[in-house]
């Protein structure tokens, strides 16, 4: 009997990948489909895949024409798989001729023809795009600028700024349309990206979500908890999407993390440490105490992600000590106190910490060194070192495809979708930075 494996992602299953899999099956008796699950995508750079590898899989099944489906989860698998299945063949597109020429110690390696007029790429850009319409044009903006572009299904359709000549400015070396008012703006998109000052983010998401348009909006959502529910509430009201750009909370290797503390992997959580410092320039606005500027204000949303995540956003209490300058808090210690939990958090603007996250379990602990907020590596580690287990995972460019992504899926999936960042988590982080603003067990340092 020979053995044919051919291997891919088949998202939008069509009929490129039906000739393939007859012309890979015509070369044998046996044909092994393996198929990528979504994090071996994710890390070889395919972000925009659209179907699941549930449905991936189920697509290929009902195609007929595999013998046996596999998946295909990380780099090297296909020379494990060619000894572990007794493979004679491996057959893939033409599209990858010589690439996998590495095999040919192995087995006998097939370039099939590709079908020529039909790709999943060309399928996904069929599907409707999302028109987004930006509103600041600072550094961030800048990058997601950048990142927009590895995420298929989007486009920069325009920009506003109040500041006419920094808009115009931006706009010019972006080759972006500027738009003199909120209004033009709006008229020329789908949806929002709110990258301006953040006591300017309730005014600019309410008047976007009344338009009707989609709105992903910048660390720290708003600083009010009531302001934070009526944009939900508003959101729902009208099935608009409302997702706070929070980057590391989209970042494939932070949600592996918290589902392996969630499993169990350190026992029961004890304790969490989490602190993400940037210096700044005093005169920088994040400095600036009536632009809600502040280490709180600014950096909060980040360590209190994982606390919130593992710990519950049920606190008893919440402690604050502070160090401030011309009326904003260049250092702030935080200290909740959960049920079963401890947890304490260090944000600074002007106070550099060490960056670290470090949960602690009763049974070992996890270590994400600095920057931990770009998660990309993390270790387990446990009394018995041998124990111990190091994970490594992509953080491509800015990390801002990551969030891009999955605000177009959410878009796109019109009803149903899971978001990786709960309303009541996003609640949680405005209710502390609120009762931070408010003074509440707040302590001063000298
Ligand atoms: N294909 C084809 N004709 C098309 C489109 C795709 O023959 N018009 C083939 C590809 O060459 C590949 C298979 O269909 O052999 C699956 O394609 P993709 O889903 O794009 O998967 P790919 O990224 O090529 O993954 O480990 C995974 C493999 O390396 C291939």
């Amino acid at each position: 009997m020979t053995k044919v494996i051919t291997y891919g992602t088949f998202d939008l299953f069509h009929q490129g990948h039906i000739n393939l899999l007859k012309r890979a099956k015509a070369l044998g008796d046996y044909l092994i489909v393996g198929v990528t699950t979504d994090n071996f995508d994710l890390e070889r750079g395919k972000l925009n895949t659209c179907n699941n590898v549930m449905e991936r899989i189920e697509a290929v099944r009902s195609s007929g024409l595999a013998d046996q489906i596999i998946i295909e989860e990380y780099r090297g698998q296909k020379i494990d798989d060619i000894h572990r299945y007794g493979v004679d063949i491996f057959a893939i597109g033409s599209d990858w001729t010589g690439y996998f020429d590495y095999l040919k110690e192995f087995c006998k390696v097939v370039y099939l023809p590709r079908t020529e007029g039909i790709s999943s790429t060309q399928l996904r850009d069929e599907r409707n795009t999302v028109e987004i319409g930006m509103i600041g044009t600072g550094s961030i903006a800048r990058r997601f600028l950048d990142e927009a572009e590895f995420v298929s299904n989007c486009s920069i359709t325009a920009v506003y700024n109040p500041d006419a000549a920094q808009c115009e400015a931006f706009c010019k070396k972006a080759g972006i349309e500027a738009c003199k008012s909120t209004g033009e703006l709006f008229a020329k998109c789908n949806s929002v990206y709110i990258a301006s000052p953040h006591f300017t983010h309730y005014d600019y998401a309410k008047a976007a979500l009344a338009a009707g348009k989609h709105v992903l909006c910048e660390t720290p959502l708003v600083l009010k908890e009531s302001e934070a529910k009526e944009l939900f509430a508003l959101a729902k009201e009208k099935s608009l999407v409302l997702m706070m750009a929070h980057k590391t909370a989209y970042c494939p290797a932070f949600g592996h993390l918290i589902a392996l503390l969630q499993s169990g992997a350190i026992g029961d959580i004890v304790d969490i440490n989490a602190a993400t410092s940037t210096l700044t320039d005093e005169n920088d606005p994040k400095m600036d105490s009536r632009l809600f500027g502040g280490s709180m204000n600014e950096n909060a949303c980040f360590p209190l992600l994982p606390i919130l995540r593992l710990a519950g956003t049920d606190y008893r209490d919440c402690f604050f000590i502070s160090k401030m300058k011309d009326g904003v808090d260049i250092y702030t210690k935080g200290l909740l106190v959960c049920d079963h939990t401890a947890a304490s958090f260090e944000v600074g603007l002007g106070a550099k910490t060490e960056g670290s996250l470090v949960v602690s379990g009763t049974k070992g602990y996890a270590y994400v060194p600095a920057p931990w907020w770009k998660t990309s590596y993390f270790e387990l580690r446990y009394e018995d070192q041998n124990q111990n287990k190091t994970y490594f995972y992509p953080f491509a460019g800015e990390g801002l495809r990551y969030e891009i992504k999955e605000f177009i899926s959410a878009i796109l999936a019109k009803g149903y979708f899971y978001s990786k960042l709960p309303v009541k988590e996003i609640l949680a982080m405005t209710r502390i930075q609120e009762a931070f603003i408010a003074g509440r067990n707040v302590r001063h340092l000298k």
